[in-house]
């Protein structure tokens, strides 16, 4: 089996681009070099005339094939279509979904166009695996073409219900082309169930518990929730005790002995970032003894500035951060700090570790990654806690955070207070039991279950009925033994204690790490390349 990944955008580990904030693309790009292939999409830069063909570039064991856009394309098909009509849209922001016909005429003609340029690199036994929003229609325009190949899809963002989606002009049509797919991969049983019952409001599709029918083909949709590399995550958190370098010690630096709470999101209206400061001005209001002893530093590096919303979300937070901190900062000290940049994986790590509170109140988010990130970055034996919107996918999962409605300014404001004064046995309870559940369902874990699901590893006849040979250019399905032999089995359920080595504790004792004393060396080098595909 060979692995062939498309995704909006691409970006080739040669041209050391700086690291750009996506967990999607560090999430492919294990996947890819795991099992090696061809990851296709969008190259993130334009060119006069539309690409038309692509020469993959081959680095280690996975090919790279990329596309050019033309401006045209990349302002109807990604600045319009995908992110200013489906991104709101998706989000439940049904104020802020702008349709445009001709927009939805280049988000069509690029996935004709990725599709036509796709064919001729497949391979017989290749399995597709095709990521988000931007490209719901690829597999039924490959379909068009005769590949039979198998086709699976991830959904990253959220499905909203049949009555949000039907709002979409051509929301029939475009979901419909939801069923050329063997596989939909969501992140939650609601997205799961949003789109089945999509299916079946506006297109009549038949219902069979997670099986999905309105043509021909049978498609199974299934939630797979992200996970990420919690190993090395958590290896990284660890050494940046030890090493941390310019950036942390810039930032943190300035806090003493003062508590920190931290966000880390892309600007983007579905993070709550404005709500989540007006909710720490809130909280400084209503509890005023923690004024000047606790700083929210907020990591925020813009992104798709070139749509109008996002430009507008970068000046209200620079207004609300610079309101609050006027009515309620000191001259010694500053309650909010906003940086607007990416920094590299083990910074992150190093900045999370040493926060007492997370604090990732997105408005509506698929999973949100970041929850994730924070936990495995933790000091078990003295770890901070997550304070967790009860929209993002990750709440699911992580019922042991301190569950919120980010729309709840009151609310979020007591968390954080019940977060910075929870005991340290609880501290370390929680700690333990989420830690467990990230551990168990980690990257690895995830694509190791979805392509044993999409290649029919698990249960080859269950996922769709037998299709009629064909002579088209895809090829018809492995033999299921075969296709057992390159899949890892599913991981076991989540531990109910701490899937932490005892080592690691031992180890962190040996470091003197102590919460409020964080100092050290960080690695601030950018991460190579890691592509945002938003
Ligand atoms: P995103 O909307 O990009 O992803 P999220 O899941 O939080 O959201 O991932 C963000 C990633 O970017 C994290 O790995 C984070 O560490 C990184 N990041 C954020 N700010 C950064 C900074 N300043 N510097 C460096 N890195 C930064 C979409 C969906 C999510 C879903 C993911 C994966 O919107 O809901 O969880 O895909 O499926």
């Amino acid at each position: 089996m060979r692995l062939v990944v498309v995704s909006n955008r691409v970006t080739m580990p040669e041209r050391g681009e700086k690291v750009a904030a996506g967990g999607l693309a560090v999430a492919l790009r294990s996947a890819l070099e795991k099992h090696g292939g061809l990851w296709f999409g969008w190259s993130g830069t334009t060119s006069a005339e539309p690409s038309s063909r692509v020469e993959p570039v081959r680095l280690g064991n996975v090919s790279y094939a990329v596309v050019d856009l033309t401006e045209a394309e990349r302002q109807s098909y990604y600045l319009g279509f995908s992110n200013r009509a489906l991104w709101p849209l998706m989000h439940y922001r049904l104020g802020l979904t702008d349709f445009d016909r001709s927009d939805y005429a280049g988000y069509l003609g690029v996935n004709r166009r990725f599709a036509k340029l796709l064919v001729p690199q497949l391979k017989p036994d290749d399995v597709i695996w095709i990521h988000d929003y931007h490209l719901i229609p690829l597999a039924a325009e490959l379909r068009r073409r005769g590949v039979t190949n198998r086709i699976g899809y991830f959904h990253h963002i959220p499905w909203p219900s049949a009555e949000v989606f039907g709002a979409l002009p051509f929301s029939a049509t475009l979901i419909s082309t939801m069923t050329a797919y063997d596989l939909v991969g969501m992140q939650t049983q609601t997205d799961a169930d949003n789109l089945i019952g999509g299916l079946v409001a506006l297109r009549g599709a038949h219902r069979d518990g997670e099986r999905v029918k309105a043509g021909p083909r049978e498609t199974v949709v299934r939630p797979f929730p992200i996970g990420i590399d919690v190993e090395s995550f958590r290896k990284l958190a660890v050494a940046s005790v030890r090493a941390a370098t310019q950036p942390i010690r810039a930032t943190t630096g300035p806090l003493g002995g003062r508590k920190l709470v931290i966000g880390v999101d892309r600007l983007d209206y579905s993070k709550g970032i404005v709500q989540r400061l007006e909710a720490f001005g809130q909280f400084l209001r209503s509890h005023p003894e923690h004024r000047g002893n606790v700083g929210l530093l907020q990591i925020a590096p813009p992104s798709r500035s070139d749509v109008p919303e996002y430009a507008e979300l970068d000046r209200q937070s620079d207004e609300v951060a610079g309101r609050l901190n006027a009515a309620l900062g000191e001259f010694d000290w500053t309650p909010i700090r906003v940086v607007k940049k990416a920094y590299s994986r083990s910074a992150l790590a190093g900045f999370y570790r040493r926060a007492q509170v997370g604090l990732v109140t997105p408005m509506r988010d698929g999973m949100n990654l970041v929850a994730k990130e924070y936990i495995a970055a933790q000091n078990p034996e003295d770890p901070g806690v997550l304070v967790l919107s009860r929209f993002a996918g990750a709440a699911h999962q992580m019922g042991e955070a301190l569950i919120v409605n980010p729309y709840d300014t009151h609310e979020v404001a007591e968390a954080i207070r019940t977060a910075l004064a929870m005991p340290q046995s609880e501290r370390v309870r929680r700690f333990e039991r989420l830690y467990a559940t990230i551990a168990a369902s980690d990257i690895g874990w995830w694509t190791s279950r979805y392509l044993a699901a999409l290649t029919g590893a698990e249960a080859a006849d269950k996922l769709a009925p037998p299709e009629p040979p064909r002579k088209a250019s895809g090829a018809t399905r492995k033999p299921a033994a075969r296709q057992r032999a390159t899949t890892r089995p599913a991981a076991k359920k989540p531990a109910a204690k701490t899937a932490i080595q005892p080592a690691q504790a031992a180890n962190d004792a040996a470091l003197g790490e102590k919460r409020g004393s964080f100092g050290q060396r960080a690695g601030s080098k950018p991460l190579p390349n890691a592509a945002s595909p938003r």
